[in-house]
């Protein structure tokens, strides 16, 4: 049996995932309605393939509860913050579930952490956590990191193919976790120390990062000199060694713009360019906010009421708001004591945000400015209705005449 701690948008699927490929699975989160939710059917997020996958967990006899079960093996994929003051990974929720499991687990059992954290987390805070319960790591508890890499809105197909890395301290219950990924993972698995996966995976996640803020800086840079950047970038690319990302409205989301901040907080003065990164990328609502005055005086708009943000999600085809660069904006805008603004995502239908339209005919018709901050391929197919509209596009998915763009 195992036991997946933490059902949100990695473990769900990973736990879905191996109910449908024949392990026994017990899903735990202590999320009351979310666990009432799953044991009635409903998902609480949308991911191309996810409904399928559930039905097959279900009928291949997956259970979820708030309680956690006696198990062989605990996969633990619940969220790490950062601390906002030193920067350093927050591992309150990691902590809480060890501390739960250790009870329940067998002897000689595993719990592999899914959970990105920075390198030495799990050797400085985790196994001295486990050792002060009276448990002796590489005994009675065997401690793994298995970081994920799958990402939204392509979850299911990158959980099967994507190539993965664990590591663990002991070459045995290394090969026996690869094992068991292996029953639903067609990519290749890699085995190393603990150590090196925990940074490897920071380093995945910083790596676009900083492309990403190269992006954004080159898009102030070309702004402030009347150069086209999306041309710019689209040659460079044709170098065979030059690889940039897409400027955009700032960088949201769970991982990217997060993991980052573990290496400026454990390295300062050393964590130089990655800072930089944060920074830049960080300051991308603001600088949307600046153009977005520039075209409303250059078109004669007076009142923010008449501008509408197109997309809410932190980016396309997710309905995933964590540190959305819209709700960022929005923030920016309350600092800058404007309100008004209005907003719609074809993808969110719960109140997040203040003005917000749930029906895009009426959002529409009470805007002068649209400013398309997600690429939704529903936003992309229906750009016949702002036709006649002012458009600012943060994305360059439009192909409208006499758009702004950042
Ligand atoms: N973005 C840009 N320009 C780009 C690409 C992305 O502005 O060219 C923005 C997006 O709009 C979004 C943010 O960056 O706001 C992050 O989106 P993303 O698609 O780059 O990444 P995530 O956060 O959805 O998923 C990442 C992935 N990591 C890498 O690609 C290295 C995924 O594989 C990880 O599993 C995931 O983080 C995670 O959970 O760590």
């Amino acid at each position: 049996m195992v036991n997946v701690i933490g059902l949100g948008y990695i473990g769900l699927p990973t736990a879905l995932m191996m109910a449908n490929s024949g392990v026994k699975v017990y899903g735990t989160d202590k999320n009351k309605e979310l666990i009432n939710n799953l044991q009635e059917g409903n998902l609480s997020f949308s991911e191309e393939g996810l409904q399928e996958l559930f039905d097959g967990a279900v009928n291949n006899g997956i259970e979820f509860g708030e309680e956690y079960k006696r198990a062989e093996i605990y996969i633990v994929a619940v969220p790490t913050p950062y601390i906002k003051c030193s920067k350093k990974v927050d591992t309150t929720y990691i902590m809480e579930a060890v501390k739960s499991i250790l009870p329940k687990c067998e002897k000689g059992g595993v719990i592999v952490l899914e959970s990105t954290v920075s390198p030495g987390t799990i050797s400085k805070s985790i196994r001295y956590l486990v050792e002060s319960e009276g448990y002796k790591c590489g005994e009675d508890i065997h401690l793994v990191h298995a970081p994920e890499r799958i990402i939204p809105g392509n979850m299911i197909t990158e959980l099967r193919n994507n190539n993965r890395t664990i590591g663990s301290d002991n070459i045995e219950i290394g090969r026996k976790v690869r094992d068991l990924y292996k029953i639903f993972c067609k990519g290749e698995i890699f085995l190393t120390d603990i150590k090196t996966a925990e940074m490897t995976k920071v380093v995945e996640n910083t790596y676009r990062d900083i492309n990403i803020a190269f992006a954004n800086e080159l898009a102030k840079i070309c702004r402030a000199d009347n150069m086209d950047v999306y041309e710019i970038i689209r040659i460079a690319n044709q170098h065979p060694r030059v690889n940039i990302l897409s400027p955009g409205p700032g960088v949201g989301g769970h991982c990217i713009s997060v993991d980052p901040w573990f290496l400026v907080g454990d390295y300062p003065g050393l964590a130089n360019i990655v800072l930089a990164a944060r920074k830049i990328n960080d300051s991308m609502p603001e600088f949307v906010l600046e153009r977005i005055s520039e075209i409303m005086e250059a078109e004669g708009i007076r009142d923010v009421s008449q501008v509408g943000l197109y997309g809410i999600t932190y980016k396309e085809n997710v309905d995933d708001i964590r540190e959305s660069p819209t709700l960022q904006l929005v923030e920016c805008m309350k600092k800058h004591l404007a309100s008004g603004i209005k907003a719609y995502d074809p993808y969110v239908f719960r109140n997040v945000v203040e003005n917000q339209y749930y029906d895009l005919d009426s959002f529409l018709n009470d805007i002068d400015l649209v400013v398309i901050m997600v690429g939704h391929n529903e936003i992309i197919e229906n750009m016949v209705k702002i036709k006649d509209k002012i458009v600012m596009d943060t994305r360059n998915v439009c192909l409208l005449d006499g758009k702004y763009r950042l």
